[in-house]
């Protein structure tokens, strides 16, 4: 199908003549500008428009494949996408990047230059925002018709930078010069209405009308988002607030009450404002609740307006229509499609519980209870007065099944309750999203057993075929491909073709060649260029990287135990063979997360102590690279030789940086915790550094009275570390770290500190032995393979959504 036939449009050219032509077009008609006066910024807005050109083509033939066959959708909705930069993916996915490397000549200027403008758009914390990126750039490789919704912050997260050994922030205004990748849609936007009242509907019980005191509007734009090796392309849809015509108040303007004149717009718009930098600790407040909303009533309207496109019966719905919770931060959708076929379009409750019911589906990506959303009642009363009432009746109908499961167990009712009785009576989101939906899983293996055996068991017991496990997975396009060229190559050769870059299964391929001497030398030979390329330290060092969020669970502070522990062997032993290290750490900690932040400063303190020291320094660095991102990441990734993964067992939900790491042949030291276990299992547990305490002896140590200073006492290189702390030596930094561990130690840091420095010596070991070390990366990254997000769309398709490709055609 051609959709130019007819219009009489031309077609893009593939030649770099033609891209060259059109390139200078975007140039003079879209930048208005010429070559002679263009600026970085022109040629780079020209590329991207051109190289969008391309997709855009691709995303309407994508469409009208997608309109023709009248498929299930996909639609994902989350509070967070970590889409990572745009050019340099979008050249390659769309085949360009020689012929734009060719063309760009034209200004003078490389594509490297060019590509430096391409600003990543933050809109995510950590870990569940990348997943997100990775699996719509997943869905559309698999050819699955989806679109994922989210919200288009006008601030991403937080930039990071250290000032006077401390974490400073400064907001990220992404795309304050613009973002050329993105298309708006004026004409699409949604009426969100905020408090109010209801109001009974005349001859219904159940319908109610509601009065919303604040009408927002909601601006979608979307961005594309294209597959690899196919024609599909898809996009993230993001919502902007807006205030209405309404909210401007004229008369008020010309009375010179300008602030006054606004307030109502500013208040409007503030709800896209910025991204909540928070990780695991959830602050409860309004806005980010309105945020919540905001993007659940936008992104539902809109996929009720697009499946009536298509057809005309609600029962249909669910056939059509599966939207998949990214944790609990969308759940109000459940009671917000209730209240459109209730309240709006005037289906009976059951009918309408029965759509809801069989069109949700939640992932979990958390075991930390303290992340597990509440909304305090009185809250959601004024804010969402209507879906407060949904809520009582859906909760009211879910606990007589409760009860009729297990008559007289009114323990277990309280338990379940959405609606938590404590001082204060709040709404459990998780519940809710349990009780809205058809399936729930979590993000590994174990991750997903605790979940039926901790957390959600009272709901594991009533419904035990809803709970799965989906383990996650990264994109091998971006995180090998892109981010690592030399050894995207090196297997490309080995393996004789690229396809492992759509079936990551086919790096087992490369497990012959582990043994082979030549293989390894040049497998080698990759790391090292990777380690000069970032510059962090000599190249010759083992480098030893922890690159995530800084939270205590994660345990970074364990890590600072070990480099404060070699500090003093070293110090002691000035003549001995030490293996010279760097340790890497990066990542960001939620602002309002003072112990996370007195780590971060205690790195920097202990880095500096180091690097003064002219004995330890030749054989021990510390580099913290500040503002951690998508971007950063993709150069540290490739560089690393030891991944650190030394949450305390039970904590971690999975881990994706860890798949990053094993697939770019950093060999793992990790605990047996979320996706760790995974990887160990299918790398082989002789290329894994394991230690430490498991899911179950943690648990019970905790509950049989942990005692942190009973290790203190009992290891002396402990107890050297921790008083180095506690005695001011780093710069007089770090107290409240020391306080705490040896006081309470919530994550049992010094109970697997013995365990953690002999897996590290057996590190080393392995380290000095050039030929095992490097036969055990290359056995790491030819044993990910399942780590691809492929596979993790692959088994939500078959598992969760049921739902198979649509092939876009090729144009002939
Ligand atoms: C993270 C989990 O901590 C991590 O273990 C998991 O790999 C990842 O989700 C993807 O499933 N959770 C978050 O990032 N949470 C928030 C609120 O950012």
């Amino acid at each position: 199908m051609d959709l130019r036939q007819g219009i009489g449009l031309r077609r893009l050219g593939t030649t770099a003549d033609e891209f060259q032509q059109d390139l200078l077009s975007s140039l003079y008609y879209r930048r208005g500008t010429t070559v002679e006066s263009a600026s970085a910024r022109d040629a780079y807005e020209a590329l991207a428009l051109t190289v969008r050109d391309r997709l855009a083509d691709r995303r309407a033939r994508t469409a009208a494949a997608h309109y023709a066959s009248n498929p299930r959708w996909v639609y994902y909705l989350s509070a967070e996408y970590l889409l990572g930069a745009q050019l340099e993916q979008n050249l390659l996915y769309s085949g360009t990047g020689e012929v734009a490397a060719e063309a760009v000549k034209a200004f003078g200027r490389s594509l490297e230059e060019i590509e430096e403008l391409d600003v990543e758009p933050g809109l995510g914390n950590g870990g569940l925002g990348r997943l997100a990126a990775c699996l719509v750039d997943s869905m559309a490789t698999r050819d699955i018709p989806a679109v994922g919704y989210g919200i288009r912050y006008d601030f991403g997260i937080f930039k990071q930078s250290v000032e006077d050994g401390g974490q400073a922030e400064r907001p990220d205004d992404w795309a304050f010069q613009g973002n050329p990748w993105e298309f708006t849609a004026a004409d699409d936007r949604q009426t969100v209405g905020f408090y109010g009242h209801t109001e009974p509907v005349a001859g219904s019980e159940i319908r109610r009308h509601w009065v919303p005191g604040e009408i927002v509007l909601g601006e979608p734009s979307h961005m594309l988002v294209p597959g690899y090796g196919t024609e599909t392309v898809n996009i993230v849809r993001l919502w902007r607030a807006r205030g209405s015509e309404a909210s401007f108040d004229l008369s008020r303007f010309s009375a010179g009450q300008y602030a006054e004149a606004v307030q109502e717009a500013v208040r409007a718009e503030n709800i896209s404002k910025v991204l909540y930098p928070d990780d695991s600790t959830e602050l409860g407040r309004e806005l980010r609740l309105k945020q919540q909303y905001f993007l659940c009533s936008c992104s539902l309207r809109d996929i009720i307006r697009r499946f009536r496109l298509r057809n005309q019966d609600w029962d249909d719905f669910a056939e059509k229509t599966v939207v998949q919770l990214n944790d609990t931060h969308p759940t109000i959708a459940i009671p917000e499609l209730m209240r459109l076929l209730v309240d709006e379009y005037g289906l009976g409750w059951d009918r309408a519980w029965s759509i809801t019911r069989r069109t949700f589906a939640y992932t979990c990506h958390t075991l930390l209870p303290e992340a597990l959303e509440t909304w305090p009642v009185h809250l959601f009363e004024r804010l969402l007065p209507r879906h407060l009432e949904i809520i009582y009746l859906i909760n009211m109908l879910f606990l007589q099944e409760v009860e009729a499961r297990f008559p007289g167990d009114a323990e277990r009712v309280r338990r379940m309750s959405i609606i938590g009785e404590g001082d204060e009576r709040r709404v459990r989101m998780a519940h809710l999203a349990v009780v809205g939906t058809e399936a729930v899983n979590g993000v590994a293996e174990l991750h997903s057993k605790l979940l039926r055996e901790t957390v959600l068991q009272d709901f594991a017991d009533l419904w035990p075929a809803k709970f799965q496990n989906v383990t996650n997975g990264v994109s091998p396009r971006r995180f090998v491909k892109l981010a690592n060229p030399r050894l995207s190559d090196l297997i490309t050769e080995g393996l004789g073709d690229d396809s492992w870059l759509t079936d990551l299964e086919h790096l087992a391929g490369l497990e012959p060649l582990a043994g082979d001497a030549a293989f390894a030398e040049r497998w080698r030979a990759v790391k090292r260029a990777n380690k000069v390329d970032l510059g962090a330290g000599d190249p010759d060092s083992l480098t030893d990287v922890m690159i995530k969020r800084f939270h205590e669970y994660k345990r970074q502070q364990l890590k600072l135990l070990h480099v404060i522990t070699m500090y003093h062997r070293i110090r002691e032993n000035p003549a001995g063979d030490w293996v010279p290290r760097t340790v890497l750490f990066a990542g960001k900690a939620a602002p309002a997360y003072h112990a996370a932040k007195n780590i971060i400063r205690l790195i920097n303190a202990v880095g500096a102590t180091i690097e003064a020291d002219p004995v330890v320094s030749p054989y021990l660095k510390i580099v913290f690279a500040e503002n951690y991102n998508v971007t950063l990441a993709e150069r540290i990734v490739p560089a690393a030789d030891l991944s650190e993964q030394i949450s305390l067992a039970g904590k971690e939900a999975s881990g994706t940086g860890n798949m990053k790491l094993a697939l770019n042949g950093a060999i793992t030291i990790g605990t047996l915790d979320g996706a760790n276990i995974e990887i160990r299992a299918r790398v082989g547990e002789e290329n894994f550094f394991l230690f430490g305490l498991d899911a179950f002896q943690a648990a019970e140590m905790r509950i049989g009275g942990y005692h942190p200073r009973a290790h203190y006492e009992r290891d002396a290189e402990l107890r050297a570390a921790l008083d180095a702390i506690a005695a001011g030596e780093f710069g007089g930094v770090g107290r409240e770290v020391a306080d705490s561990l040896l006081g309470w130690d919530e994550y049992l840091t010094l109970a697997d500190y013995r365990s953690y420095l002999d897996a590290q010596e057996e590190v080393e070991r392995a380290w000095r032995d050039p030929a095992r070390w490097t036969r055990m990366s290359i056995l790491n990254t030819a044993h990910s393979g399942f780590f691809s997000s492929d596979r993790t769309v692959a088994d939500y398709a078959a598992r969760i959504w049921r739902v198979g490709p649509v092939t876009v055609p090729r144009e002939d």
